[in-house]
């Protein structure tokens, strides 16, 4: 447990990629940090999410960290597509080179986070009772880390186990001999089935909406390529950077309408089997903003399932019908559709015959039951703002966040909400996060957050906080953005749509990030415009040395 008289310059909320990386930053400013993580150690989403199959859907080389280039060439991926073990152990391989762990308390949750206007301070209460004050308070959350059970009567009388993707077990689960039933048919549902049918007699899935999903084509790195790509790793870098979702993509020059039937055909064919989840969505430039170019690639898809699935039937029911093609996150798996062709597979669709209850011996719909030994909800997250409306955090005269943000997120760039000075938010509501390469937006967000702090120091100001004008025309321009394109009209994560009561609101910033970059930049270059800065009555002490 921490002194509870500890002060310190900043405390850092989470120990995933975001969390190590502030860390690394702020103890280089020289600033005294204490961590905090609910996790028994470092690697956030990666720590959680163990189930069978569970890998990362942007390349390896691409979904690693930038900031050191000896880390860069150092460290060495297998595999095109890493897996989750190896992820977490590139991440505890980082935050032992650097040393990372050191300011980091483990298995404690943040609490409560309140400002006190006096000092100048938060006050943080972890679930320990530890009680820290600290100028800086950082949420480093994540965005898909506060797992979301499904809403079912009766969960808590089923006699076997049951399983969510993003709180697995670490020792591992056997499905051998047991009859399964997955709920949920997301990325986790769509990476775990395969894997899950291949060792359980029996698996039942229970699908509500049929996901657009596309063959990984996942393979071991060809050491050549990857000793190519080391060399010209700081350009790659900075051609990431400058691009619009974090990842090199080649941008599409035409509509989908614009070109005949062949050669929109040969435009997909290419995109489908370049095995990246950017391929199919950037294949034309129109896909995301016009209905009648996203039907041609939802019709692609299906043709694929189609082609796939033994079953005229099962491939219907696999076919997206309702949402347009990408405005809920697209998958990359490894044989999902071909795993329907088994038959010791069923395919459940529980948006005809709902999920009435889970029963002592298994999942009871409308129309049938279904004996299971075994349950997994890969039922997804309370994304986005859920992990920042866990803990009871206030800000300015008591206003709480939750009920700031009663109506959906309200944030200036993502980073920071008025009314909570010095409170900085990595990769939040408002900014392109999951829109893009997290590990691209983790390290922006990281880098501005520490480059503010610093400028901060140097003028002795106190405290920094967004004004409610630059907040609401920012929050204007989200959705302004937003409903330039399809989005909106999917019930998705991104808006809200899969937690019953959430305001439908889309979160992230689509707006691309080159000029999501730019406004970053800019605000900081002209003074932090749109924030009200304070300074400190007396000059700040000199930080202590670390
Ligand atoms: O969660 P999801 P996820 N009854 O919300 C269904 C990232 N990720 O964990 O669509 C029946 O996508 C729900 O149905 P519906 C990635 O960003 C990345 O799979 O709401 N079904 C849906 O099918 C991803 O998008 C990787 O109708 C119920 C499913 O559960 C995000 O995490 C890997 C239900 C939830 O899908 C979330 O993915 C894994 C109910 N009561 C995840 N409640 C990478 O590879 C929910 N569902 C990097």
């Amino acid at each position: 447990m921490t002194d509870h008289r500890a002060q310190v310059d900043a405390v850092v909320v989470g120990a995933g990629f975001a969390g190590l990386y502030a860390h690394h930053r702020l103890r280089k400013l020289g600033l005294t940090i204490q961590g905090y993580e609910a996790a028994a150690d470092v690697g956030g989403t990666w720590w959680w999410n163990r189930y069978p199959g569970a890998r990362c859907d942007v390349e390896s080389m691409d979904y690693s960290y930038s900031f050191s280039p000896e880390l860069e060439q150092e460290w060495t991926w297998s595999e095109r597509y890493a897996t989750q073990p190896e992820i977490l152990r590139y991440v505890n391989h980082v935050a032992d080179r650097f040393d990372l762990r050191r300011d980091i308390q483990f298995e404690t949750r943040v609490t409560a986070a309140t400002w006190d206007e006096s000092a100048r301070r938060w006050h943080v209460v972890t679930d320990r009772g530890d009680r820290v004050t600290a100028r800086f308070c950082i949420m480093a959350t994540g965005c898909l880390s506060a797992a979301k059970q499904p809403e079912v009567d009766g969960i808590d009388t089923f006699r076997g186990p049951i399983f969510h993707t993003g709180r697995w077990p670490h020792e591992g689960v056997d499905f051998s001999g047991l009859r399964v039933g997955v709920v949920g048919t997301g990325s986790s549902g769509i990476q775990s089935i395969p894997v899950i049918a291949d060792q359980a007699a029996h698996l039942t899935v229970f699908q509500r909406t049929p996901n657009f999903t596309m063959p990984a084509k996942n393979a071991p790195l060809d050491p050549e390529a990857v000793m190519a790509r080391k060399a010209r790793a700081r350009e790659i870098r900075q051609a990431m950077r400058e691009s619009r979702a974090g990842v090199i993509v080649p941008m599409p020059e035409h509509s989908a309408l614009g070109v005949d039937d062949d050669a929109r055909e040969a435009q997909f064919e290419k995109a489908w089997e370049s095995g990246t989840l950017y391929g199919m969505v950037a294949a034309f430039n129109d896909l995301l903003i016009d209905e009648d170019a996203n039907h041609t690639a939802a019709a692609y898809v299906r043709a694929r399932i189609r082609e796939v699935v033994k079953d005229p039937e099962v491939a219907e029911r696999l076919s997206p019908r309702n949402h347009p093609f990408g405005t809920k996150r697209p998958c990359l798996d490894t044989d999902y559709y071909a795993t329907y062709n088994r038959d010791d597979v069923t395919l459940v669709d529980v948006r005809s015959t709902p999920i009435v209850a889970i029963t002592p011996t298994g999942i009871r719909t409308t129309t049938d039951e279904y004996a299971l030994d075994a349950i997994v909800f890969a039922t997804g997250f309370d994304a986005m703002t859920g992990p920042l409306l866990g803990p009871d955090i206030r800000g300015v005269a008591g206003m709480t966040l939750r009920d700031k943000w009663a109506a959906g997120p309200r944030t200036y760039l993502g980073i920071a909400t008025a009314g909570f000075p010095n409170f900085f938010i990595v990769t939040g509501p408002g900014s392109p996060s999951v829109l893009v390469n997290m590990l691209v937006a983790i390290e922006q967000h990281v880098d501005w957050i520490t480059d503010c702090i610093e400028y901060l120091r140097a003028r002795h100001v106190a405290s920094i906080d967004a004004t409610v004008e630059a907040e609401d025309a920012w929050v204007d321009h989200v959705n302004a953005v937003a409903n330039l394109t399809l989005f909106p009209t999917a019930n998705s994560w991104y808006m809200g749509a899969n937690v019953p009561g959430k305001p439908r609101v889309f979160m992230p910033y689509i707006g691309g990030f080159p000029r999501y970059n730019e406004v970053c930049s800019a605000v900081a270059a002209d003074d932090y415009r749109g924030f009200t800065l304070t300074p400190a009555t007396a000059p700040e002490p000199e930080p202590s040395p670390t």
